[in-house]
């Protein structure tokens, strides 16, 4: 076998003078240095799978948000969720093999270290995002299956969240079809039996007005996926789409996307504000993740962010579960660049404990698992809730002869189908989001009013060398570069109700600086200074 991997591996050497991570999201970067890396994420792929006796592995092509040129590939383990984290660093040393002896070695390493029996078979489903680089980056990738003698099936074009369902339904039937149309018809047939629940009157008709929203798909492959959902939802539900093109991959997140809208807090390309207080969302350019946003009755842009979402689901759920008296455990977890405002509102409005992790979905979703109800979010929107098995049997055991309990269980028996238990997902969240809109019969304004963000600023600040900022205190603290961190806080000490941090992208080649402040003027001066002194550190 290894004489295959040899001969493989000659065709897709290391680029010289490249060092590689398995970073935030798996390994990202330009394309034209990922060849290497996408044929040893095949080796390291296969053999996960041959150490987990031959579960399904899932392989995912996308740099998400990233610019088109971008590319980037990670690894799905067979509940759907990210790659166990003990197995990042041997993606990291295998990817940073120099020549085909080393990587053998490495690789041999790696079969003795988890007692891995090759003669194990191994399965992997792989898919990718509509970047141009894809389809080359597949075949790479391919190679190294081959060369472990891997089965595998090829999804062409998802985005992430679907391939992280296919993964989990490969290795557990119960969970739905593993196939594109399976997840459709998981997602609709809850959504429209929610609906039917939320607008059934007393005598068993339907009492629906329209529910509208138009999303900016960021020009990925969002657009296509939404174009296949609509056909299994309810006539009552309107997905106008903007940003379709996903087929010119060159305008892939270009002035427009989940990521753009966020850290530009305006509209994007293809949406103008002539129609007020109206729900727009945009997708990021794998759909895993999602932000809305409308303009209010003064024309201002109002962004209703991952936070948001957040605090919406758990406004509904808190409601649910003290109206249906069922004692179950909730919690929030987010990261640093949570708005300030979100988290009191969240501690001191809903009595909800707030939990503090790294950036990154695989480190929330791990803390979100310590609760029956777990929601996590990142302030970017991606994000997902969680539901334990003991919140899943006091449902299902529920009984009541009230009419209104009834519908409330029916309700919550539903979204646990719909609220995608694998990873953040952009159209389940969507749907979820409108669910409980519709529930309530809140307009965006009304979602809007529940907190008042705190004005905030996101900047990138391109460093020769990022690795050296490095950050504790789930990355609100800089312990490196020395002394960095006690002039960030002499100058958040000048502004009322500030905060500033900041941390190495584990996405993209920069420094992330994040500031709020009481007021937008002082926000901005903040971020400013912050950047000057890292660029003066750098
Ligand atoms: C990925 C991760 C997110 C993270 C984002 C930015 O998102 O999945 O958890 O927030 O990158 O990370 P960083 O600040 O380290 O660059 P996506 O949507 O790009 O896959």
């Amino acid at each position: 076998m290894l004489e295959v991997i040899r001969l493989n591996s000659s065709k897709h050497p290391k680029p010289e003078s490249l060092e590689f991570s398995y970073g935030t999201a798996g390994f990202r970067m330009l394309a034209k240095n990922l060849d290497s890396v996408v044929f040893r994420v095949g080796l390291l792929a296969s053999l996960r799978s041959k150490a987990l006796n031959g579960k399904t592995i899932g392989i995912m092509i996308t740099a998400s948000h990233n610019p088109p040129e971008d590319n980037g590939v990670k690894l799905v383990d067979p509940m759907g969720e990210m790659l166990d984290q003990n197995w990042e660093v041997h993606a990291t040393a295998l990817s940073n093999c120099n020549n085909v002896e080393e990587l053998c070695n490495c690789l041999e390493q790696i079969i003795s270290f988890f007692k891995i029996d090759l003669t194990t078979c191994s399965k992997i489903v792989i898919a990718r995002d509509s970047r141009e680089s894809g389809l080359k980056l597949l075949e790479s990738t391919i190679d190294g299956l081959k060369s472990f003698n891997t089965e595998y099936q090829d999804f062409g074009l998802l985005t992430t969240p679907q391939l992280h369902y296919i993964v989990r339904c490969s290795n557990d039937i119960s969970f739905g079809e593993a196939s594109e149309n399976g997840y459709y018809k998981k997602l609709s047939n809850s959504f429209n039996n929610i609906f039917h629940y939320e607008n059934e009157n007393e005598n068993g008709k339907e009492n629906s007005t329209k529910i509208c929203v138009t999303i900016d798909a960021a020009n990925g492959i969002g657009a296509d996926k939404i174009v296949k959902l609509r056909s299994y939802l309810s006539e009552y539900v309107q997905l106008e789409l903007v940003n379709d093109k996903f087929m010119e991959p060159q305008l892939l997140n270009v002035a427009c996307g989940a990521d753009f809208v966020k850290t530009n807090q305006k509209l994007p390309n293809g949406i103008n504000s002539f129609n007020l207080n109206t729900l727009f969302c945009s997708f990021d350019g794998d759909a895993d993740r999602i932000v809305f946003y409308y303009v209010d009755s003064d024309k201002v842009f109002k962004l209703l962010d991952g936070d948001k979402i957040a605090t919406l689901f758990a406004f509904f759920f808190k409601k649910m579960l003290a109206f249906l008296e069922l004692d179950v455990s909730i919690g929030i977890i987010q990261t640093a660049y949570a708005n300030g405002s979100s988290t009191t509102y969240i501690e001191d409005n809903l009595q909800i404990p707030v939990i503090f992790t790294p950036t990154g979905v695989k480190h929330l979703h791990h803390k979100a698992l310590d609760y029956d109800v777990g929601i996590y979010f990142e302030a970017n929107g991606h994000g997902t809730v969680l539901f334990s098995q003991n919140f899943i049997k006091s449902v299902t055991n529920y009984q009541s002869n009230n009419i209104e309990k009834k519908r409330s269980i029916n309700i919550l028996k539903e979204i646990v189908n719909l609220i995608n238990q694998t990873v953040g997902d952009a159209i389940s969240d969507l749907l979820a989001v409108l669910v409980i809109l519709n529930f309530f019969k809140f307009k965006p304004s009304d979602w809007d009013s529940n907190y008042k963000d705190l004005p905030n600023k996101l900047l990138k600040v391109i460093v020769k060398d990022r690795t050296i900022f490095k950050t504790t205190n789930a990355e609100r603290s800089l312990v490196e570069p020395k002394f960095l961190q006690s002039k960030i806080d002499q100058l958040v000490k000048s502004y009322n109700k500030s905060r500033s941090f900041v941390r190495a992208s584990g996405t993209e080649n920069a420094v992330r600086v994040y500031a709020e402040a009481q007021d937008p003027k002082s926000c901005d001066e903040l971020a400013d200074k912050v950047s000057a002194l890292v660029q003066e550190y750098s």
